[in-house]
Parts: C-alpha cells; sequence; structure tokens
C-alpha cells in the first residue's frame, strides 16, 4: 500500500543550484580566450579534488580544494596568469549571482517549510554568497561540509542534514542542479528535485530524482499541494504529486525515459 508523508524541511545546494556559477566564467574572460570550457575545466576539477579529498581522508575546505583546482586549470590551458588575477577569479566566488526566479520562489516555500542550505562550500562563502545575493534570511540552516569534513555525495553530509534539521529523511525534500548531488541525495534516501535548467542529461547511476523541473517557479509551484508518494514496487521510484499538471507532465516523462 501507498504510503504519504507531507513535506516539512527543503534542503537546498548552493552553487549551481541557488546561485549561478555562469558568472564565475564572465570573469574567466579577462584571462582565457575559451571562458566556458576554462571555467568547465576549474569547475569539474574542483569536484575532482573533492571527491579525491574525501576518499584519501585529507580534507581542506571548499576555497582551499578551489585555489589548486585554478592552477592545475591554469597550466592545463598553458596561461600565465598573474596573482592578482587569480585572486580575482577566486574572489568571484564570493559573489554569485541568484537565479532571477530564486529569491521570489524562497520567500513562497519559506511560508510552509523550514528551508536550509546544504553546501559543499566553506562557513566563510556561504556566508559571503549568501550575504551578497540577500537571501540569507531565507534560510533556518546554512549547514556546510566544513562540520564533518568530508564532501558530498557521502551519505554523511546527508546525514547531517537530517540531524541538524530534526527531521526524518522522509520528511524532507533535497534539492540540487548538480546530477552527481541529484543521485547521491537520492542513494542516500532522499526525495529529491533536480532543477535541470539545461537539458543535462542524468548520470547514470542506477538512481533518478522523484521531480524534475526547469526553475523555482516550477518547483515553487508544483509543491505546496504535493504530497510525496511512496509506491513499493513501483520501480523504487516515489513520485511527488502535485495539482500543478505541468511538472507532474515533466515527472511522468521523466520517469518513463
Ligand atoms: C555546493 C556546490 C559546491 O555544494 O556544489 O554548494
Amino acid at each position: 500500500m501507498a504510503t504519504s508523508r507531507r513535506v516539512k524541511g527543503i534542503a537546498f545546494d548552493m552553487y549551481g543550484t541557488l546561485v549561478d556559477v555562469g558568472a564565475v566564467a564572465e570573469a574567466c574572460k579577462e584571462i582565457a580566450s575559451d571562458p566556458i570550457a576554462f571555467n568547465a575545466h576549474w569547475r569539474a576539477k574542483q569536484l575532482e579534488y573533492t571527491l579525491l579529498r574525501s576518499l584519501m581522508g585529507t580534507y581542506q575546505d571548499f576555497w582551499r580544494v578551489s585555489e589548486p583546482a585554478l592552477a592545475f586549470t591554469i597550466r592545463r590551458f598553458g596561461l600565465q596568469v598573474s596573482s592578482e588575477h587569480r585572486r580575482r577569479l577566486m574572489e568571484t566566488w564570493l559573489h554569485p549571482k541568484p537565479y532571477p526566479e530564486v529569491a521570489a520562489a524562497l520567500s513562497r516555500l519559506k511560508e510552509r517549510y523550514a528551508l536550509a542550505v546544504l553546501s559543499n562550500s566553506s562557513p566563510k562563502m556561504l556566508r559571503a554568497g549568501l550575504q551578497h545575493t540577500a537571501l540569507t534570511p531565507c534560510f533556518r540552516w546554512v549547514i556546510s561540509v566544513d562540520a564533518i569534513r568530508l564532501y558530498k555525495p557521502s551519505p554523511s553530509v546527508y546525514q547531517l542534514a537530517v540531524t541538524k534539521m530534526k527531521l526524518r529523511k522522509e520528511e524532507m525534500l533535497f534539492v540540487s542542479s548538480n546530477s552527481f548531488d541529484v543521485v547521491g541525495a537520492k542513494s542516500f534516501g532522499f526525495k529529491v528535485c533536480w532543477i535541470n535548467r539545461t537539458g543535462a542529461p542524468l548520470d547514470r547511476l542506477g538512481v533518478k530524482p522523484d521531480l524534475l523541473v526547469r526553475s523555482f517557479d516550477e518547483l515553487a509551484a508544483a509543491i505546496p499541494n504535493a504530497r510525496l508518494l511512496t509506491v513499493p514496487g513501483a520501480n523504487h521510484y516515489t513520485i511527488l504529486f502535485a495539482l500543478n499538471p505541468h511538472p507532474l507532465v515533466e515527472v511522468q516523462r521523466f520517469l518513463s525515459d
């Protein structure tokens, strides 16, 4: 028999989800002839270093991981970059831009749900980024992996959100635009919404999100009337039932993919 539980809390990834990391690509224009490729490489290296450091048990915070990832990328692209330019590039992480619809959608969601940020980023970067975007008041918790010195997608990180928010796993929705984070959170046991703005393919790791939307507007429209409905045996998918027809169509299309 199906069981359903109301969503009580929502935890959000930060970079690429709440705020636009494309803004970092803008800054890369000053040093690289292909700033998009440069930025993508830097971002991939940053992620790789978080994974490697988690596996090696040699945690350093996200700022300290990002600097050597930048140095590697500069070398990889054969560039000469002054320390002043490097500093400016790093500082773009402290001044991100929120996606345009995020603030209004969070204000709506905040009325009904306890909201948190759960990020691989360091406390200093999170404080600066949330202040810069004026999103700080939207969140009851800002949770950095720094507390446990491990990075997402380690299950310990998702458990940290459960512990801090004092909710059951089943009462939470996790929202991310990053495919690795979507599959990590889903595999931990969260209900997961993937905000896929670009139509990116999902990593093939055997799990899929419960809800697929293209923006925070679609998320905010979908969930106020939603119940999380767990249907045993239905390919282990949990379908987020929404009155708004549009995301539901997307979910059905996605689940049958
Ligand atoms: C986050 C980025 C670093 O967790 O993926 O906010």
